[in-house]
């Protein structure tokens, strides 16, 4: 029986002996590369957090004391060690473990969000709520160097600063790293924090000096090394944490689990918010993602455990996009790309190897990313700002406000919308095509296949006075499937006996469409497929087509609430069509993590499921019945 299995929760970290807490980190770490394997998942963020964890739960007294993890995705140690390691099995599977803190999993958990940058305005919070309360609690804060590349991290810190007699340890998780290496002035600082030239320049001379000195030499050099860490107060400038009013205890080797145990200490004794800079090495332990230059094995697929090959993926929307745009990039030297700390992942690592000069990396800035976009579009360039879909909730309001109040030709690439499943709800790309409905002037496409995301994002870069839109979702894209003919600019799929029913099917919800068609076609019912193509603003030729048939049928992997079929909806009241319309879509909910086929299933999103909801509407037509009220 090896020491993990012996933890059912952090107090029996407390009565480990250094020898047994060494084991139980390798074992961990075994154990981690095992299970991920199998899975997928964050592998490497949580190598490299294993005595950090450790360390946090041996001296905080988890619940009471509150450990806030951000992001969450390298939470996987915390939950080890917090009794569920049983559940790595089913880890981000249907009914098994998250991928991130869970509230409903464990009374370790408090913040589930895994949107970046958040976890100090959370820390900030549950501070001043103990203090109001009089309650005698703890809050300790984990975040990476990439996540406090985020606005909100440093809106947290300025308040958090403010308050020197709130307690508050702030552990910065510095691994040098986002997916790629974090970048921006922040991220140099830190640089420098950890390695500080003169420091170790000052210290090289002395020791030559005092060596010199024949007798009194070493002595006084080991007496000196014994102030190291005096001297690094006077020579390090850790300027900018110290000069915000916050106390800075560091550099630490975050490998050392005794070191970064008694920095914890220290700070938690302080009265006041305390800074504990700790140094780590993502995939720490696991060779291959040590080695792995491009994320470290951030967050790879299921993989062999023992070469660290990944198993392979065939292609997805995002290998398209990257190929297009170094294609587009040769035809248009005005154009520029930027990506918020994840080149890999949004595909901009083909156009910035080619022409590095015309991609920037923001941090996780996606707001810092939209509006500098619009200063890029404002000074003649047309910007591609590549994000997952969830992320550009960070920065609506510099949409709206910043790029389309002033009409700047933007282009935003939307990745990973609709259902992406196993990450769980904060993940899913479900928001965008309602959020920018309401967006004026900003037109939106969504491509049903590799040729269409080419075409419209060809079509995108010609706009120049508006926001654009390009999304798409997560994994392969289906087979390209024709224009059978046009109708305004929508293309037409199927057109097949009589006009029973019109389907309009959203991006690669066409594709269901065209198979849902199949179905109604084998019964009987005559049926029109079409593919907007562009779906905001709501292409006029639709009202014609609603027009002549007896009923609408709308397809979208987005929320149901304001998103295309809503607004087509609408359109077609204003119109005064009085077709009835079914709006089919994701429902507003926060889906719980699965397989992204898993979910579609569940929510109805499957040719075979809307098939049998559309004979039924037609159905009740054929007996007369209303179909009102609408879903
Ligand atoms: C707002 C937002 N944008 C982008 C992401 C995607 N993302 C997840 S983890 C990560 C890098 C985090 O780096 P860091 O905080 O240093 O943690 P590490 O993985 O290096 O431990 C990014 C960009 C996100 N979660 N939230």
């Amino acid at each position: 029986m090896g020491v993990l299995d012996r933890i059912t929760g952090p107090r029996d970290l407390r009565d480990l002996s250094d020898a047994e807490l060494d084991e139980l980190a390798s074992e961990i770490r075994d154990f981690l590369v095992r299970k991920v394997s199998r899975t997928g998942g964050h592998l490497g963020p949580n190598l490299g957090v294993v005595e950090l964890t450790l360390a946090l739960h041996r001296v905080f007294d988890s619940p009471k004391d509150r450990i806030v993890f951000d992001t969450g995705h390298q939470a996987y140690v915390h939950k080890i060690v917090t009794g569920r390691a049983a559940g790595f099995d089913q880890l981000r599977q249907e009914g098994g473990l998250s991928g991130y803190p869970s509230r409903a999993e464990s009374d370790h958990d408090i913040v589930e969000n895994s949107h970046a940058s958040t976890s100090l305005s959370y820390a900030d919070g549950l501070a001043k709520a103990f203090a109001i309360r009089g309650e005698d609690r703890h809050v300790a804060a984990v975040i990476g160097d990439g996540a406090l590349t985020g606005g909100m991290a440093w809106e947290a810190l300025n308040n958090i600063a403010a308050a020197s007699d709130r307690r508050m340890v702030i552990v910065v998780n510095d691994n040098g790293r986002s997916y790629t290496p974090t970048v921006g002035g922040l991220a140099n600082h830190l640089t420098t924090l950890r390695t500080n030239p003169r420091y170790e320049q000052v210290l090289d001379m002395v020791k030559r000096r005092l060596n010199g000195v024949r007798g009194v030499g070493p002595a006084v050099y080991d007496a000196l090394h014994a102030m190291k860490k005096g001297m690094k107060d006077a020579l390090a400038p850790q300027g900018l944490f110290e000069d915000l009013g916050l106390k800075y205890v560091g550099p630490i080797d975050g490998h050392d689990r005794v070191a970064v145990e008694q920095a914890l200490t220290q700070a938690k004794r302080f009265n006041g918010p305390v800074i504990v800079h700790v140094i780590t090495r993502k995939g720490f332990g696991y060779d291959p993602a040590e080695r792995h230059e491009a994320d470290q094995f951030h967050g790879p697929g299921p993989f062999n455990a023992e070469t660290g090959e990944e198993n392979p993926k065939g292609q997805v929307w995002t290998d398209v996009f990257a190929d297009e745009m170094v294609t587009l990039g040769a035809e248009r030297q005005d154009l520029v790309a930027i990506t918020a700390a994840m080149m890999h992942p949004v595909g901009l690592h083909l156009f910035a190897a080619k022409y590095p000069e015309r991609t920037f990396d923001v941090g996780i800035a996606e707001q810092h990313a939209a509006t500098s976009a619009a200063g890029l579009a404002m000074g003649g360039l047309h910007p591609v700002v590549a994000v997952y879909a969830t992320f550009l909730n960070r920065a609506f309001d510099q949409v709206l406000m910043d790029v389309a109040l002033h009409r700047c030709g933007v282009t935003f690439v939307l990745d990973r919308s609709g259902v992406t499943g196993d990450d769980g709800a904060s993940h899913n790309g479900m928001w965008d095509m309602s959020i920018l409905q309401v967006v004026p002037g900003l037109r939106l496409a969504a491509p049903r296949d590799a040729t269409r995301l080419r075409e419209l994002l060809r079509e995108a870069l010609q706009v120049d006075d508006a926001p654009t839109v390009v999304r798409f979702p997560k994994g392969p894209p289906s087979g390209d499937i024709e224009t059978q003919g046009k109708a305004g600019g929508c293309d037409v799929l199927v057109r097949n006996g009589t006009k029973d029913v019109l389907i309009v099917g959203v991006g690669s919800m066409a594709v269901t469409a065209v198979e849902v068609a199949e179905r109604l076609v084998a019964q009987g019912i005559g049926v029109t497929v079409v593919d907007p193509r562009w779906v905001k603003p709501v292409d006029p030729a639709l009202v014609d087509l609603a027009r002549e048939h007896r009923l609408v049928v709308s397809v979208e992997d987005n929320g149901i609430v304001g998103g295309c079929g809503s607004v087509l909806l609408q359109t077609l009241n204003e119109a005064r069509v009085e077709t009835p319309v079914r709006l089919h879509g994701i429902p507003q909910e926060f889906l719980h993590h699965a397989k992204r086929g898993v979910i579609l299933e569940e929510i109805g999103l499957t040719a075979q499921t809307l098939a049998r909801r559309v004979v039924e509407d037609v159905t009740a037509l054929d007996a007369g019945e209303s179909l009102l009220p609408v879903e």
